[in-house]
């Protein structure tokens, strides 16, 4: 191999290396571990979600970047707020759930090279204690006592529409025609009352 090749070789092989998104210099959060664990059958209760990540999440402020939140498997509708505190790579907070069933945890967290993780995983929720609440979902309270209201913020999980996909194309073409059809009338009567004008 001549030196002006091997020179191309590093070349190309740093320039791989530096694109990688395995390479340690542009590593990423990764989630490592939850609790409760994906699939796992919870009693009903204030329930502690512990997310633990590769590396420490970026501090964005609470309830700003890194962000979990629980919303109905089945719905898709979200209780309570999304928010979390960050605990060294960990991130944590607690949901209040009393009904029986499906539950999907959803997390998004910051890292420091810029990036956005999201995910989810399935948790069951079973209450054979009768607990009862009258708040489901994950409470966000910040350090100063102020309530974070999911209002206020973009949900982390999306409620499933009641409206299929088709249905909706349907119900777009019939705005189209009766658009089209609404629109040819007041034509019509313009013109017509321009003629009118025209003979008076
Ligand atoms: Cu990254």
């Amino acid at each position: 191999m001549t030196k002006s090749s091997k020179i191309s070789l590093f070349l190309a092989t740093s320039a791989l290396f530096l694109l990688s998104a395995n390479s340690p210099a542009f590593a990423h959060n990764e989630l490592v571990e939850t609790t409760p664990a994906g699939g796992e059958t919870v009693q009903a209760g204030l329930i502690p979600i512990t997310l633990s990540f590769s590396e420490e999440p970026l501090d964005l402020g609470f309830g700003e970047g890194n962000l979990i939140a629980i919303a109905d498997a089945k719905t898709g509708e979200q209780f309570g707020a999304a928010c979390a505190e960050i605990e060294g790579t960990q991130l944590t907070t607690t949901v209040d759930i009393a009904t029986p069933g499906e539950y999907k945890i959803l997390y998004k967290t910051a890292s420091d090279d810029g990036h956005i993780a999201t995910g989810d995983f399935l948790i069951t929720v079973v209450n054979d204690t009768n607990y009862q609440t009258s708040i489901p979902g994950n409470s966000c309270v910040d350090e100063n006592g102020t309530i974070i209201n999911a209002s206020d913020q973009e949900p982390l999980s999306v409620k499933a529409s009641s409206v299929g996909a088709l249905e909706g194309l349907f119900i777009g073409i019939g705005f189209i025609v009766l658009g089209t059809v609404v629109s040819a009338i007041l034509i019509t009567r313009k013109q017509k009352r321009e003629d009118y004008k025209r003979y008076e």
